[in-house]
This record gives structure tokens, C-alpha cells and sequence, in this order.
């Protein structure tokens, strides 16, 4: 599965180099929100460049608010994907420290964070910078994020931002009622020293959201050894994306088998560290079962063991020809060998354009993955290890 989303992230960022990208975030001054520290006022959420219309389907579930928020760079260029592909079940929210690297995100709603902390520079890999900035911004964040059912927080851990403010956003989020979802990735065994920042950011994150879904960036290259960094980071955003639509789109959007808001509730709920798995497959019957099950399976974008785990949401998508026994079969297989209280909840939706394709994406939730906390060696320790392979 991962094989065809590979493809397409090469070669949309082939046909992307021929686009000039055109900034869309210009400051207004009249839209300003209320400063609850009576200092300078901060702007709120930018109006998206083109009225979107309220598709039908949200209209018919209006009362399931989904946001999806990215923080920093990464999380923001995963919201970009996630806006441009256009996204009926939620809306987006871009956040971040760097004005610049805002001004070329798409998104409902973007928001500078900190202007007086970081003047719009970013936070220079700084993460109790970017939480002081998001301190200073609370109130206006409050009122941007709203009330909402479930909150998507999207971020890289490792750099200042995502790492820093995320929690507070999460924090936010949840004390306004929502479930709240962390999608983050995980730094690549070389940018090193983020690992320490990825580790405590990470930890933050666990205290404020339900459920935070890791991918590991080294896991990704495992299954694609040959890909540049900036494909590697466009094949995590599209995975994020994934995450992200597996879930509100069963929620939001008649689906043949739908998931509600409670289940999903009930799985994220204090749902600890979460792993994403997408498979693939095509035909029908049990060679089709087979096939996606063990794709689903053997692509698990964080190192964990599935034995245990204490809660799925699994999507199933495909054509027509798609009966609700196979998918029934599809998620039995999957959850085989978790644990006997586990609860897992499944959604099938019909989508036409897969024509003989059935697309699964699995959130499990209360694995174990213990290595991401693990003590890192100590810089130097790692720099003289570095030189003596090389030496
Ligand atoms: N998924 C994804 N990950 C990225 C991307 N760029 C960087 N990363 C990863 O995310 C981590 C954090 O990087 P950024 O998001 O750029 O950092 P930031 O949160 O903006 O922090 P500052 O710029 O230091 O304020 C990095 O260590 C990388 O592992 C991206 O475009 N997509
Ligand atoms: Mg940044």
C-alpha cells in the first residue's frame, strides 16, 4: 500500500516544481482578536481565499464539529495537503510561529502565534520559546479553536513549535470539550538532537490529548529506503492525511457502515500512544481478505507490537462490489491477537473512484512503544560514535 502512495507523493512533487506557489495569508488589520492581555492585539483566523461552501453532508451531521489544527512547520504542511485535497468532514487550522512558512499554507483558518514573543521569526528550535508564545496567545486561541467534538493536532516533535505549543493547543482544545487526537511524527535517527526535544515534547503531548498517533520517520524510510528527506516528509503528511480522513469522514459523511462520534470517543479516550497501519488490496473473497489484511498488518508506521493493543478504529473503503462481510472479515483479521477487552470499532464507506481497489486505514490505540522514551545517548557520545565510523 505504502508502494502507491510513495508514487504518487514522486510524482506530485514533480508536477509541483512547475507552480509558482502564491502566498495567501496577508494580515488584516481589522480582523483582530480580543487580546485578553490587553497588549498587542493578534490577528485570528484568515478568511480561506475562496468562499467554501458547506458541503450537503456536513450539513446533514452538523452537530459533530471536527478540526483539524496543524502546529509548525510539519503540522502545518500536513494541513496544507490535507486542505488542498479538499476535506468535506472538518476544518483546518494552520498555526505557527514563522510568518513566512504561513504564508504559503492553505487552510480555513491560520493563525501567527506569539507575534509578540517571536515577531513572526519562528521559534528557532526553541520549544519553551513556542510554549511562551502559545502562553501569550491563550485567549485567542481559545476563540479560534472553538468548541468542537474532535480536535486533530497535527506537528513534527523535534523542532521548536510543533514540539512546544502543541500541548497547549491540545490543553486548549480539550478544555473546550473536545476529543483530542495528536498525529506527530517522530524525528529520523540522524537529526539526533531532536530526539531528546521529540521525547519531552512527546511526553507534554501525552498529558494534554486522548490519543496521540506516532509515526516514526526511520519507519517510513524503511519502506521506502531511496526516497529523499523532502519526499519522506511528503509521504508522512500524506499518511497523516490519511489518519485524519479515516476518521471524520466515517463520522461526518454517510458511510455504509457508520462510526459515531461516541465510538470514536470511546476508543480515543485515554487511548495513550496510538499506531496508524494503511493496506491495500484488490478482488473479492478470501483471497482479497488475505491480501489486505496481511498488507494492513506488515505496515505499521511505528515499531510496535500489535499483541495487546486495547482499541481500533478501522476504515475500510472501496467500490460497490465491497460487501459488508469482507470488511467484517478484513477487521477480524487485523484485530486478531489483540486483547480480549479490546475494543474495536469499524466503518466501511463506498467510494467509487477505487474502482477494484479495497483501502483500509487502521488507528490502534494503547500499544506499546517504549523505545520512543528511552534515555538517548548523550550528544558527544553520539558525535565521537559518528566519527569513528567514519574515521
Ligand atoms: N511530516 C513532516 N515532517 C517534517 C516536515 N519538515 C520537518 N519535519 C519533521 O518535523 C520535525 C519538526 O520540524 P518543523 O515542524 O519544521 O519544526 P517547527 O515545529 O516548525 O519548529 P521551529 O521551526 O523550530 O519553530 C523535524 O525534526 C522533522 O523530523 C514536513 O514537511 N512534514
Ligand atoms: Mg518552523
Amino acid at each position: 500500500m505504502l508502494d502507491g502512495i510513495v508514487k504518487d507523493v514522486i510524482s506530485e512533487k514533480e508536477a509541483q516544481k512547475k507552480e509558482d506557489i502564491v502566498p495567501v495569508f496577508e494580515e488584516k488589520s481589522a480582523e483582530k482578536a480580543e487580546n485578553p492581555h490587553g497588549e498587542i492585539a493578534l490577528p485570528i483566523e484568515e478568511k480561506p481565499k475562496e468562499v467554501i461552501e458547506e458541503p450537503k453532508e456536513i450539513e446533514e451531521n452538523s452537530s459533530v464539529r471536527i478540526k483539524v489544527i496543524g502546529v509548525g512547520g510539519a503540522g502545518c504542511n500536513s494541513v496544507s495537503r490535507i486542505t488542498k485535497q479538499g476535506i468535506k468532514s472538518a476544518k483546518t487550522l494552520a498555526v505557527n510561529t514563522d510568518k513566512l512558512h504561513l504564508s504559503v499554507i492553505e487552510a480555513h483558518g491560520k493563525h501567527l502565534l506569539g507575534r509578540t514573543v517571536t515577531k513572526g521569526l519562528g521559534s528557532g528550535g526553541d520549544p519553551l520559546l513556542a510554549a511562551k508564545a502559545a502562553d501569550a496567545d491563550r485567549g485567542a486561541l481559545r476563540k479560534i479553536i472553538g468548541e468542537n467534538e474532535i480536535v486533530f493536532v497535527c506537528a513534527g516533535m523535534g523542532g521548536g513549535t510543533g514540539t512546544g505549543a502543541s500541548p497547549l493547543i491540545a490543553q486548549i482544545a480539550r478544555e473546550q470539550g473536545a476529543t483530542v487526537i495528536g498525529i506527530v511524527t517522530y524525528p529520523f535517527k540522524i537529526e539526533r538532537s531532536r530526539l531528546h526535544r521529540a521525547r519531552d515534547g512527546l511526553k507534554e503531548l501525552m498529558k494534554h490529548a486522548d490519543t496521540v498517533i506516532v509515526i516514526e520517520n526511520d519507519r517510513l524510510l524503511s519502506y521506502a529506503p531511496n526516497l529523499p528527506i523532502d519526499k519522506a516528509f511528503a509521504l508522512a503528511d500524506e499518511i497523516a492525511s490519511k489518519a485524519v480522513r479515516g476518521i471524520s469522514d466515517l463520522v461526518v459523511l454517510p458511510s455504509m457502515m457508520n462510526v459515531d462520534y461516541a465510538d470514536v470517543r470511546a476508543i480515543m479516550k485515554d487511548g495513550g500512544i496510538a499506531m496508524i497501519s494503511i493496506g491495500k488490496g484488490s478482488g473479492t473473497g478470501v483471497g482479497m481478505v488475505e491480501s489486505v489484511v496481511n498488507s494492513t498488518r506488515n505496515n505499521p508506521l511505528l515499531e510496535v507490537s500489535y499483541e495487546g493493543a486495547k482499541g481500533a478504529l478501522i476504515h475500510v473503503a472501496g467500490a460497490s462490489s465491497l460487501s459488508l462481510g469482507d470488511a467484517t472479515q478484513i477487521c477480524m483479521g487485523i484485530s486478531e491477537d489483540f486483547h480480549d477487552d479490546a475494543e474495536v470499532k469499524m466503518g466501511a464507506r463506498i467510494d467509487e473512484d477505487l474502482s477494484n481497489t479495497i483501502e483500509v486505514t487502521a488507528v490502534i490505540t494503547g500499544v506499546k512503544a517504549s523505545h520512543l522514551f528511552e534515555d538517548q545517548k548523550p550528544q558527544e557520545e553520539m558525535q565521537s560514535e559518528m566519527l569513528s565510523s567514519i574515521l
